[in-house]
């Protein structure tokens, strides 16, 4: 989004708002006077007292995703999903590794954009939640008892998945959609032949109801345009899903011109009952396909990947009554629809008004065929006999929009840097609030379910300007807290965001902190590596292959001197935490390893690879602070020679194991 606002700006300045610098405005009422009174009191969370709201927001460019308190703006956690993270030992042990492989290799970093809570009846359930990978397009699933990544998927013949992951109203399905069209995988062709050779791909991904597990259901063939953002239907219109899309122009070069031309774009209306049931009379085509799907058993606490090369396509031109689409204003970005399922916002970037789809007027007119004609095969309903109304005059550069509970929208803009509150039944506009600057995303409190929490709403911004303390050329991104509760919104708090906070969802926190798991039982650990006690720590060797089974509890590790590691070996430290505490993991660190440490959970094993380059004597050490001994948590390692005969040798204490037997 950072890099669109130039050619937004290019083509905003130049037709719409001659002379105003976007990227510099300053909205009026600027500055802390913008604040209302009673602000601290509204946001200060007293020491020792939890915050009532979980925020998830996706890091952007950086890959990951973060926890906040609100309304205190706290920073909880990050948590590592398509990027490497040295702090978690997340993708450098040998547990977590195979999560990041693709057919492309293993890739240690991602853009994601969207994270999307698991939803049980249209409501947010607190189990899990998705995001997706834009760059190299996969979902990962996030789980909630443990805050850790425990599967991603890879989706196949897909580019750029950004109209993703978006949930069904019971979480059936989780859905992916191309944003850059492409040919399959593995063939290349002319860029110019983009019309005639490029796939857009919608996937849809289902959803293991006990355990969460993703499985390519099938993937819906459509016309090569840009899918840009989705919104499951609920309610009347559950069964339904809605892609905003634009580039109908099926441009392949300077888009921010060739892909502006055309007054409307589309919202693609897809009808996945219908799907199904084209599925369960064999209509679905199957197709060699190539792709991971990498999942995290709890009970080995080790990750699997393996490779699926098949998948099942229903094609939206052959089946007519999959796909629809219905034209909308001017490059569309955000999709969104009511809690009560009847009304589909989209946001077109360059248009004037807001357009707010019926999806009772949209059966009615797919029924009485008001078509306009066809585009690439696919219907295209008339705009009129779909339109519920439009929104107008409601400010510049419209993106996302997200709603309360009675029964008014929010929407962001921009280009006008504000946030818009709106009458979804009458669209008429209730109240404007600026925001600093040039807000994204928005989100409320469950804001896209069927019961939203109406208290508060996150603007998340893109430029932050003035707001903080400089920090070089780069300032950091910005979330603003508003209070939504009363009839006029009122600004609460700034706070910053870690990478680019494109979207983020809210629940209330009592959802989540009823299923917290506080350790890993140690009678439930089946990692292979497993050493349930010191008594159990061993040191083997098999070839060049040293594994070491140590075990770590307050505040030392067993063993922790070892002896007759050569030069060249690969050695497998496989550390289990023994401690059933909550909140005390230990970490675990070599001197000169090419990785990264451990930081073990009670109860858990993790595995870091050390290939020793040279000799000498090598200390390792606990690098979390766990105890009043914790600096004495520590040991050494000797490396010998590549042809020397030290035998393997280890203890902890005075005693080598190898007497001690005796
Ligand atoms: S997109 S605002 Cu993924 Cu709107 Cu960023
Ligand atoms: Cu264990 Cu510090």
């Amino acid at each position: 989004m950072k890099k669109m606002s130039n050619s937004l700006s290019a083509i905003i300045l130049g037709i719409v708002v001659t002379g105003m610098l976007f990227t510099g405005c300053k909205p009026k009422g600027a500055g802390n006077n913008a604040v209302s009174a009673d602000a601290a009191s509204r946001v200060y969370v007293a020491p020792g007292k939890y915050d009532e709201i979980y925020m998830f927001t996706s890091g952007g460019f950086s890959g990951q995703l973060s926890v906040y308190g609100i309304p205190s703006g706290r920073l909880f956690k990050v948590i590592p999903v398509f990027s490497v993270d040295p702090e978690k030992g997340y993708g450098f042990n040998e547990e977590t590794k195979p999560l990041l492989q693709t057919t492309k290799g293993f890739i240690p970093w991602d853009d994601s954009h969207h994270p999307s809570l698991s939803k049980t009846d249209g409501n947010d359930d607190g189990r899990w939640l998705f995001i997706n990978a834009n760059n190299t397009p996969r979902i990962a699933r996030i789980d909630l008892k443990t805050f850790k990544t425990v599967e991603i998927l890879e989706l196949p013949n897909t580019g750029g998945n950004h109209a993703s992951p978006y949930c069904t109203e019971n979480t059936e399905y989780v859905v992916g959609a191309s944003r850059f069209s492409v040919p399959f995988d593995d063939e290349e062709m002319p860029i110019n032949s983009f019309k005639q050779n490029f796939k857009g791909v919608v996937n849809f991904i289902k959803v293991d109801k006990e355990k969460g597990n993703m499985n390519m259901a099938f993937q819906i063939d459509v016309p090569a345009v840009d899918y840009d953002l989705a919104r499951a239907g609920k309610g009347v219109s559950h069964g339904w899903l809605f892609f905003s899309c634009y580039n109908s122009e099926q441009a392949n070069t300077l888009l921010e011109v060739n892909a502006s031309q055309k007054d409307k774009d589309f919202i693609m209306a897809v009808n996945w009952k219908k799907a199904e049931e084209y599925l369960a009379a064999g209509k679905g085509v199957k197709k060699p396909a190539n792709y991971y799907h990498n999942l995290f058993n709890e009970e080995t606490q080790t990750a699997r990947s393996e490779i699926l090369k098949e998948v099942t396509t229903l094609d939206a031109r052959a089946l007519k009554d999959i796909c629809y689409y219905m034209p909308c204003p001017k490059s569309p970005h955000g999709c969104d629809v009511n809690p009560t399922g009847e009304y589909i916002v989209a946001s077109g970037k360059l248009a004037a008004t807001i357009p707010v789809f019926s999806f009772k007027k949209m059966m009615a007119a797919i029924e009485g065929k008001q078509f306009e004609g066809e585009f690439d095969g696919i219907s295209v309903l008339k705009y009129e006999s779909v339109l519920a109304g439009e929104v107008e005059k409601p400010g510049l550069g419209p993106l996302h929009t997200e709603f309360d509970d009675k029964g008014f929208a929010y929407t962001s803009f921009f280009v006008s840097s504000e946030v818009v509150k709106w009458n979804v039944e009458t669209r008429q506009i209730i109240d404007r609030i600026p925001t600093y600057y040039s807000i994204g995303h928005l989100c409320v409190v469950q804001g896209d379910s069927k019961k939203p929490f109406g208290k508060y709403l996150v603007a998340l911004n893109k430029i932050t300007k003035d707001r903080y303390l400089p920090t070089g050329p780069e300032l950091c991104q910005s979330a603003q807290l508003i209070d939504i509760s009363g009839e006029k919104m009122k600004l609460l708090l700034d706070f910053p965001t870690i990478g680019e906070p494109h979207y983020a969802q809210m629940i209330q926190a009592d959802l989540i902190t009823k299923n917290q798991r506080k350790v890993y039982k140690l009678e439930e650990n089946k990692h292979p590596y497993f050493t349930p006690n010191e008594k159990a720590a061993k040191v083997t060797r098999v070839g060049n292959a040293v594994h070491v089974y140590m075990t770590a509890i307050r505040s030392h590790f067993y063993p922790d001197n070892i002896e007759g590691v050569k030069v060249g070996d690969e050695v497998y430290f496989h550390v289990t935490n023994l401690a059933q505490d909550w909140d005390v993991p230990h970490g675990f660190a070599v001197k000169g390893a090419g990785n990264s440490e451990l930081l073990i959970m009670p109860g858990e094993t993790q595995s870091l690879k050390w290939i020793p380059s040279r000799v000498g004597v090598y200390p390792m050490y606990c690098t979390d602070f766990c105890s009043a001994l914790h600096q004495e948590m520590q040991g050494y390692i000797r490396v010998s020679p590549a042809g020397s005969n030290n035998p393997l040798t280890f203890h902890t204490g005075n005693k080598p194991e190898s007497e001690k037997k005796k």
